[in-house]
């Protein structure tokens, strides 16, 4: 068995008909054990040591923006190394663009990097991880309340296609302002929190 790292990002974890789903799929506990879940904010130092191979990307400072702007689920699960690649390919490919059809990125991620969940992608990794991360909260406790359902709608494809105009700069006022209206009515995050979750999300498509 092996050890992974898994986080739910501000975007699965906030959009509250993303957040449903993704627990409907990871407690389920299919092929693998869940030992941790718990809310938590990371500091910036935490992610930029997390994803240190891609320091000098040009989406670096945007990735620890958005991952440091809210609190995330964070958890561990053990699994064997064929189980954890399976859950690999349910998760579906990085960007959003190229997410397998039917994977859960491709199902509920909006574009880019804002890909809703993160899992450590081999057991090497999945040590590593666990290993950095337990330093600044246990992953031995599973405290997070979820629900297996939500009233909200589920506005992902909608919020994918403004994001597409967004990005190329089409309507890009009235594409943001229809964003944050779709983002209101998945998530409940109060009045600050849910700006910070508007300015990640747009930031990933400027
Ligand atoms: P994964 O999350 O699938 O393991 P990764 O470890 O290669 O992917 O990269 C970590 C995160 O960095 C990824 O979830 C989103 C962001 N990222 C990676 N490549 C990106 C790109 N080309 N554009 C935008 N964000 C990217
Ligand atoms: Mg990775």
């Amino acid at each position: 068995m092996t050890d992974a790292l898994i986080i739910f990002k501000p975007d699965g974890a906030h959009r509250l008909p993303v957040r449903a789903a993704l627990w409907r799929w990871l407690g389920s506990q299919r092929e693998w054990r869940l030992h941790g879940l718990t809310w938590y904010r990371p500091p910036t130092e935490l992610i930029e040591r997390h994803y240190d191979f891609l320091r000098g990307r040009p989406f670096f400072p945007w990735l620890v923006e958005f991952m440091t702007a809210l609190p995330v689920l964070v958890g561990r699960i053990s699994a064997s190394p064929t189980a954890l690649e399976r859950m690999r390919y349910e998760l579906g490919e990085t960007r959003i663009g190229e997410a397998r059809p039917g994977s859960l990125r491709e199902r509920y991620g909006i574009g880019g990097g804002v890909n809703i969940l993160h899992l450590s992608d081999s057991p090497d990794s999945g040590q590593a991880e666990v290993e950095l991360w337990s330093r600044y909260l246990p992953l031995d406790g599973i405290d997070a309340q979820l629900e297996t359902s939500s009233d909200r709608p589920d506005w992902t494809y909608r919020l994918r296609s403004l994001a597409g105009q967004y990005q190329a700069g089409v309507h890009t006022e009235l594409a943001a302002r229809e964003m944050r209206q779709l983002l209101r009515e998945e998530t409940e995050l109060p009045e600050e929190d849910f700006e910070s979750l508007v300015r990640v999300i747009l930031g990933a498509f400027r």
